[in-house]
């Protein structure tokens, strides 16, 4: 709306009208038009980082004060600030840090909603998905696709902490949450362990398999062993990107499209002392770093990071990346394969 002084009498007059429209739940798009249609985005949600040394006496605090079965999920949400009491992170996504304790078992049950797990702290934990455990280790990304039956467990000595990402808001965004708890706390073992890995995650796929591009991949695990191995070997042979250091998405190595439709999962390395020029995209991120240390820069925030610090770059901000002494390896996940399913999905280099 372009704005020109009002005399008041013309505001009154438009204040009674709004009002008269009201009582039959209509608004004036004129006054919001901007706002609905911005020029570019303008996020809500604000940059923000958790320190795992600071967090983890209180995600192990919450050992002491519920067990995982009455909770059924023993989580604490990490919510935006200025988002609070949304349960999000950024507009579409969910993250939060779970915590099993030795012996326990977080009860079987399945949604719509998909998950993923990034291993941050303790061994010895695992999750069943559709009847196949897998062990937990350290920076493992793991993901339970909608509708997949999904425990976990903790057959080790120590507490176990990862971090949740779900699409918790976007399925409440559609209204097409479903879920369903299973009759017994822990599913019986359908295949051994690493079935799935075989089958689909060795450069092969059964043959006569096809999927399209909308259903998840059967690999449900990304042993961080392997992804740390390729990374470095990619590091060191070749430059950097100036933007995104080396960057790598992960895939449904059946379609090449993102293990889950709704959220896509990449692992970036950025070389000891490498900072990198700033890049924005329009797919709001969490950035989780599994090794080494240094800054993010987003927009005019600059945090210091360290293992398992989680940072959100919400959408269309500027990020900047430095490595410290050591080599920075950031494990992130955002909304991106649902943004280029629909055509708006925009990144700069800037
Ligand atoms: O592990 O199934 O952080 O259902 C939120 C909802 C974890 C899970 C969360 C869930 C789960």
């Amino acid at each position: 709306m372009q704005t020109r002084v009002l005399t008041a009498e013309e505001s009154q007059q438009r204040k009674r009208y709004y009002g008269e429209i009201g009582a039959h739940y209509m608004t004036p798009l004129w006054e919001v038009l901007g706002a609905l249609v911005p020029n570019e985005p303008k996020p809500i949600a604000q940059a923000a980082m958790w320190r795992y040394e600071d967090v983890r006496r209180h995600v192990m605090d919450a050992g002491a004060l519920i067990t995982a079965a009455e909770a059924e999920r023993r989580v604490l949400i990490l919510e935006n600030p200025a988002l609070l009491g949304q349960s999000c992170i950024t507009n579409s996504l969910y993250a939060g840090l779970q915590l099993i304790l030795p012996g326990e078992v977080a009860p079987a049950h399945r949604h719509t909603q998909s998950a993923l797990r990034l291993v941050l702290d303790g061994e010895g934990a695992y999750t069943a998905v559709d009847g196949e455990k897998t062990t937990m280790y350290r920076g493992d990304f793991i993901i339970t696709p909608a509708w997949t039956w999904h425990d976990h467990g903790n057959l080790g000595q120590e507490p176990v902490v990862w971090l949740d990402g779900l699409d918790i808001p976007m399925l409440r965004f559609l209204d097409a949450g479903f879920a369903e708890k299973s009759e017994a706390t822990s599913q019986a073992e359908v295949r051994p362990e690493g079935d799935a890995l075989a089958r689909y995650g060795a450069n092969m796929v059964p043959v006569g398999f096809a999927q399209t591009s909308a259903e998840p991949t059967r690999v449900f695990v990304y042993p961080w062993k392997k992804t740390r191995e390729a990374l470095h070997s990619i590091a060191r042979s070749g430059a950097p990107d100036a933007h995104l250091g080396f960057k790598q998405r992960f895939v449904n190595p059946a379609t090449g499209a993102s293990p889950m439709p709704t959220i896509g999962a990449f692992v970036q390395h950025i070389p000891a002392g490498f900072e990198t020029r700033a890049y924005r995209s329009t797919d709001g991120t969490v950035l989780v770093c599994l090794e080494g240390s240094g800054q993010v820069e987003v927009g005019q925030h600059c945090f210091d990071i360290a293992e398992n610090d989680v940072v959100v770059v919400p959408s269309w901000q500027r990020l900047r990346v430095r490595a410290g002494k050591n080599a920075l390896n950031l494990f992130s996940y955002s909304d991106r394969p649902v943004q280029q399913a629909l055509g708006l999905w925009r990144e700069e280099r800037l």
